[in-house]
């Protein structure tokens, strides 16, 4: 089944918002596979935002990730990746579509609050980089004959 890795960041965590983020993936019907509070590392943040090493912004987004914990989640379901993208909403919090949790709650790229895995691939990376096989769970809401056909 398919799995995102979404990152509730510093501000999210902050402005007392990882229930929003968490109720909002609920209620769309994705199952919780991961949970955890993270202080991240320089490491795990520089590894994390490999690909943008050469960005002029990539000191300060790493410096910024590191600043306070940030809550680690993966979650399951079909099309998930993309979906949870959509969820998120654009980088930019100022253009991101009402209703996205970036159009809702933020007004700066540097503080858009979430991450989500941009595509397949990056997501399994991205998973098997912030969580260890045992501490994810592996199980089947019975609401999902309620979802699926
Ligand atoms: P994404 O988070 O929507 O996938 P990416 O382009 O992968 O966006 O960028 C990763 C993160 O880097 C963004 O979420 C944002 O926090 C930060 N970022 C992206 N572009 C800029 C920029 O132009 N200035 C400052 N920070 C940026
Ligand atoms: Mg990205």
């Amino acid at each position: 089944m398919e799995q995102t890795f979404v990152m509730v960041k510093p501000d999210g965590v902050q402005r007392g918002l990882i229930g929003e983020v968490i109720s909002r993936f609920e209620a769309k019907g994705f199952t919780l596979v991961g949970l955890k509070l993270v202080q991240v590392s320089k490491e795990l943040a520089e590894e994390h935002y490999d690909v943008h090493k050469e960005r002029p912004f990539f000191s300060s987004l790493v410096e910024f990730i590191c600043s306070s914990p940030v809550v680690a989640m993966v979650w399951q379901g079909k099309g998930v990746v993309a979906s949870a993208r959509t969820v998120i909403g654009a980088t930019n919090p100022l253009t991101a579509a009402p209703g996205t949790i970036r159009g809702n709650y933020g007004m700066s790229i540097e503080r858009n609050m979430i991450h989500g895995s941009d595509a397949i691939e990056t997501a399994q990376k991205e998973i098997s980089l912030w969580f260890s096989k045992k501490e994810l769970g592996s199980w089947e809401p019975t609401m999902t004959p309620w979802l699926h056909e």
